[in-house]
């Protein structure tokens, strides 16, 4: 048994040495040292020499496996190491390189719309009022003198919450309704905002945004009002545009009409406005006797499709960043 296990254990350290990951390893160790491994074997058959023999042949086997061991150790611990070392030399980081950063956000394009109209009226002298989104009937209806049999006041044309109690506000005018009845003429403001309607479709959406404006003060005219109208227009589209009023009607004004630009060889109805009716100053305790006002009011995703030229109001609503970038 001598020479032949000094052989055997010289081709295991061998093995040990050239193996290149932890699988070979173990499977070195099996092959050696496991249940049926060479030397457990070895050690096994022990009992069969006769006695003066199996002194040194045990000593020379527990020798042979505590060495094999060791090896075994030593080449795992200096492959996990090597291992280590590639992977640092592989994923080398290097912190003071600058971030990748996130990407400048940019305004969705209603909003610089709706900051583009403020702009303008405020240089015009109006004052930007807020107000709740969740009205009751009397502020989005009643005191707009806006009938009982109105389809705009239908279940299916409004949303109602609480059974009927609250509402969420058509338009903006309920805010206009409230700064009346807290501030005495002259008042000259705009209230913008989001507004609720029962409506989806190519050119309308159950939310969007309105931006109205009121001027109430001694003999406010249809002038005053077609000169302010005129002047935003010029300013909002950047260029002279040619205006003219057509009659309308709306409850809440008389008379009503709606204002149209040349655009091309059409007429295009861009904003409603008219003379605040009697009965809605009456509703907000100003004398209609002394003073007048009139009134307005425009959609902004209408606004932002023609100084856009979107053709479809949806696409303002998607959030697709494809559509969005385009106006950074
Ligand atoms: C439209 C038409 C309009 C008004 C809004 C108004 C407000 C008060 C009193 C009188 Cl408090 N009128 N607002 C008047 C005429 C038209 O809007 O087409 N909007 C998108």
């Amino acid at each position: 048994m001598g020479t032949d296990l000094d052989e055997l254990l010289a081709q295991a350290r061998r093995d040990v040495e050239t193996a290149t990951d932890a699988r070979a390893l173990e499977a070195l160790r099996v092959a050696w040292l496991g249940k049926k491994g060479r030397i457990t074997e070895g050690l096994k058959q022990l009992g069969r020499l006769p006695p003066e023999e199996r002194r040194q042949a045990g000593e020379r086997l527990n020798r042979a496996r505590d060495e094999l061991t060791q090896a075994l150790e030593d080449k795992a611990r200096a492959l996990s190491e090597q291992a280590l070392t590639q992977r640092l030399a592989a994923e080398t980081l290097d912190v003071t390189l600058p971030g990748r950063g996130s990407g400048a956000g940019s305004l969705h394009p209603i909003t610089r719309t709706l900051r583009r109209i403020e702009r303008i009226f405020t240089a015009m002298g109006f004052e930007s009022v807020d107000g709740p989104e969740i009205e009751d009937d009397w502020h989005n209806f009643q005191a707009l003198n806006i009938p009982e049999s109105h389809p705009a006041r239908a279940m299916q044309d409004t949303f109602y919450l609480f059974g009927g109690a609250r509402l969420l506000r058509t338009h903006t005018s309920p805010v206009q309704i409230r700064t009346m009845r807290t501030r005495k003429p002259p008042i000259r403001i705009i209230c913008s905002g989001r507004v609720y309607r029962v409506d989806f479709d190519r050119t309308h959406s159950p939310m969007f945004h309105q931006v109205e404006g009121l001027y109430v003060a001694d003999q406010v005219s249809l002038a005053d009002l077609k000169h302010d109208l005129q002047r935003f227009l010029s300013l909002f589209f950047e260029r002279e545009v040619e205006a003219q009023f057509r009659p309308s009607y709306f409850p809440f004004v008389e008379p009503g009409a709606e204002m149209q630009i040349r655009w091309g060889d059409r007429w295009l109805e861009v904003l409603g406005c008219g003379l605040v009716h009697p009965n809605v100053l009456q509703a907000v305790d100003i004398d209609p006797e002394r003073y007048t006002g009139y009134a307005f009011g425009m959609g902004v995703e209408r606004l932002a499709m023609l100084r856009y030229g979107v053709d479809d109001l949806r696409l303002f609503f998607d959030n697709d960043l494809r559509f969005l970038e385009q106006f950074a």
